[in-house]
């Protein structure tokens, strides 16, 4: 049986899309971080990082959002979330899953958490806009990658075009925020418009404005 840890909206809100697109058995635990509870020795056994989401997977216990996407693809195969192993469009896919967590996904973290990334209280709100200008820059570079392509693989739709969803949707607190680039919208339109979609946001929740 398979178990993720999760927070609402929070990074686990990608394995819980796939989850839901997969259509297999899952349960869901709330990690609730109202009371810190990524920090309690409980938690910190399954990820020594205190962070969320981890997945527990029989006797497999991950945590990273990539890795537990990666794989949720690998084990459901048959679910159509990345392209067959070997082909010029997995590894498309790759590209994608690894610049979406380790570039804008990684940004997030200065922006969400400034006083992480400073040792002086006066420096945080300059650490907040600097982590802002680069998101923005990103996000740039990601539309115009996308450019009218329907999906982030072009006709195929994959757990990059659901991970970059949730990325769309940090950013609507932000000054520029993601959706006010056309295309970008677009793609967020039409993920949201997928049932499996609507599913998660809605056991998370989740309430309009969703980006
Ligand atoms: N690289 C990690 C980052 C996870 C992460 O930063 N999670 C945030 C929520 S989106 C978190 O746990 N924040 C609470 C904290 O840091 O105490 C991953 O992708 O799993």
């Amino acid at each position: 049986m398979i178990a993720l840890y999760y927070f609402p909206g929070n990074a686990s809100l990608l394995p819980h899309m796939m989850l839901r697109e997969i259509g297999a058995p899952f349960e869901l635990r709330l990690v609730n971080r109202d009371q810190n509870a990524q920090k309690s020795p409980e938690y910190l056994k399954l990820n020594p990082n205190g962070r969320i989401p981890v997945l527990v997977d029989g006797d497999l216990v991950l945590f990273e959002t990539a890795a537990i996407a990666l794989h949720l693809v690998d084990t459901f195969p048959d679910a159509g979330l990345a392209p067959a192993v070997g082909t010029r469009e997995r590894a498309e896919f790759y590209k994608w899953m690894i610049h979406l967590t380790n570039t804008p996904q990684a940004e997030y973290r200065a922006w969400f958490y400034p006083h992480e990334h400073a040792s002086d209280e006066a420096a945080v709100p300059s650490v907040k806009q600097a982590a802002e200008r680069r998101l923005n820059r990103m996000f740039d570079v990601i539309s115009e990658q996308l450019g009218d392509r329907t999906w982030l693989l072009g006709d195929r739709f994959s757990a990059a075009d659901l991970f970059l969803l949730m990325l769309i949707r940090w950013g609507r607190g932000m000054p520029r925020p993601p959706r006010t680039i056309p295309n970008l919208n677009a793609l967020a339109e039409r993920v949201l418009a997928r049932p499996a979609v609507q599913q998660a946001f809605e056991a998370e929740g989740l309430k309009a404005p969703f980006v």
